[in-house]
Formats: C-alpha cells, structure tokens, sequence
C-alpha cells in the first residue's frame, strides 16, 4: 500500500488508552491484537488502511507534529505544555475529562506577589502567572506534586484535579482553575491536506462516536 493510502494513529497509553479504545471501535477501527496486553508498539487493525502506535502520552504530539502519525490522541494539558507545530485539532474527544488547577495545604494563603511553584506544567505555570501578576518560582517536577507543599518544597503546585480526592488524602486543597481539560484528536496539517480522502472518513467516525457518547450520557 502506497503511504498516501494509509494511515497511522498515535495513541497515548495510560488511561486516554482506556476511553480512547470504545471511541476507535464505534468507528469502526479495531485492534488485531489486544492493546493493553501486547506489548507490541505497532497495531494493525481490521482496516488494512489503519495503523495504531502506542506512545507515552508527551510524545504523541511529536509524531504528529513530525508527520509519521497522521492522527493522535492527546490531552489538552499535554498540548497546551509542549507547544508543537503543523498540528491542528479537528476534535475534542470529550474523554480523560479533568482540570489543571493550582493547589495548595488547605487553609493556607500563598504570598500574593511572589510564591514558589512546584509543577511538571512549567509551561502552563508560566504564562498563568504571568497574566496574573505573581511572579512564580517555578520548580520542575515530574510527579507527585502533592508531596511538595507537605514537604516544603513550594508554596503553590499546579497539577490535574478530577475527584480532587488525591489533594483531600494529602490535607491539600485546589485553588484555582486554569484550564478544563479533555483529550483531543490532533492532525497534521500536511497530511490533512494530502490524504483528506482517507482521514476525513475516520474522523466523522469519531465525531459521531463522541455525540452518540454525549447523548448516551445525557440520557443516563
Ligand atoms: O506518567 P504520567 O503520570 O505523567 O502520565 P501517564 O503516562 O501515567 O498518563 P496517565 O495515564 O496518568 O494519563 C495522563 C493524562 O490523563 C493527563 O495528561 C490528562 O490529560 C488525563 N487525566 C484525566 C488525568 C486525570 N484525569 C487524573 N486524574 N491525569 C492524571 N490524573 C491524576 C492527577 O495527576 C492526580 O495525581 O490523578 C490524580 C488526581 O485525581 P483525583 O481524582 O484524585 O483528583
Ligand atoms: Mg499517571
């Protein structure tokens, strides 16, 4: 099969996978093989013209990005930190559905001008700060956040809140909210172009896939 003919989807592994799998199958892409057993890296599907790679959800948006995958699955968190080129984002996958928030121990007030930040969003930190007039010093992390402020690591953390239970369970409490946060399909932009013919099928067979969920959900 010529590439022009076919196409590769990045998706993230880790619980995106688990919500991004009922999405693919409603429209009509299916793993040969069972994803989250395998420990292949490159899935064919019941379509001969579909390819699935299993990637770390940060590098999702550099294959992409790259254009070695045509499609990925990302979450917003993870686009709005690694800023990348010549992707779009024709669709909001409404999956992996939480918020990325400031947090800190409960009952505590930060410094207002100036306060230290732990995150693995510095990014994200950054700019947030930045537009609301506190100069943050900002810490990098690459996990559990909520350690930080129990050990005096920082004043502040900026971190993914769902049930808010993990911050409850540390004696933390969140702040502020930056962004709601929900997993996207991305493109390449070249490829959107070039091999229209072929995407835009799979992508209405998401989209459908998302509003049957919705209405499903709303019904429920
Ligand atoms: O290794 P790392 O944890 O960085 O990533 P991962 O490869 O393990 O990915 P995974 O499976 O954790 O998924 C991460 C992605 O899922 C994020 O980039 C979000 O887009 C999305 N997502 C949705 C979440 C959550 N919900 C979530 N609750 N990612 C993380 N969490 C964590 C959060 O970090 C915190 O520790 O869950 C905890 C908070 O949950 P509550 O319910 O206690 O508030
Ligand atoms: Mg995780």
């Amino acid at each position: 099969m010529q590439q022009q003919d076919s196409m590769v989807i990045a998706l993230s592994k880790g619980r995106i996978l688990d919500d991004t799998l009922p999405l693919l199958a409603q429209a009509g892409i299916e793993p040969q093989d069972d994803i989250r057993k395998s420990r292949k890296l490159i899935f064919d599907t019941n379509r001969p013209e579909v390819r699935l790679v299993v990637l770390r959800a940060t590098d999702v948006p550099t294959y992409v990005s790259y254009g070695v995958a045509d499609l990925g699955v990302s979450g917003k968190d993870v686009l709005l930190e690694n800023a990348a080129e010549n992707l779009c984002e024709p669709l909001d996958l409404e999956i992996a559905k939480c918020r990325l928030m400031t947090a800190g121990i409960k009952g505590h007030v930060p410094p207002r001008r100036r306060r230290r930040v732990a995150t693995k969003f510095v990014n994200v930190a950054r700019q947030y700060y930045a537009a609301n007039g506190v100069q943050a010093d900002l810490i990098k992390l690459y996990g559990g956040m909520e350690l930080a402020p129990l050990m005096g690591l920082a004043e502040e953390i900026v971190d993914i809140v769902d049930t808010g239970n993990t911050l409850k369970a540390n004696g933390l409490e969140a702040r502020e909210l930056i962004a709601d946060i929900s997993s996207r399909l991305i493109a390449n932009q070249a490829a959107m172009k070039m091999k229209y013919r072929i995407l835009a099928p799979v992508i209405e067979g998401l989209e459908q896939a998302v509003v049957a969920r919705r209405r499903q959900e709303t019904a429920t």
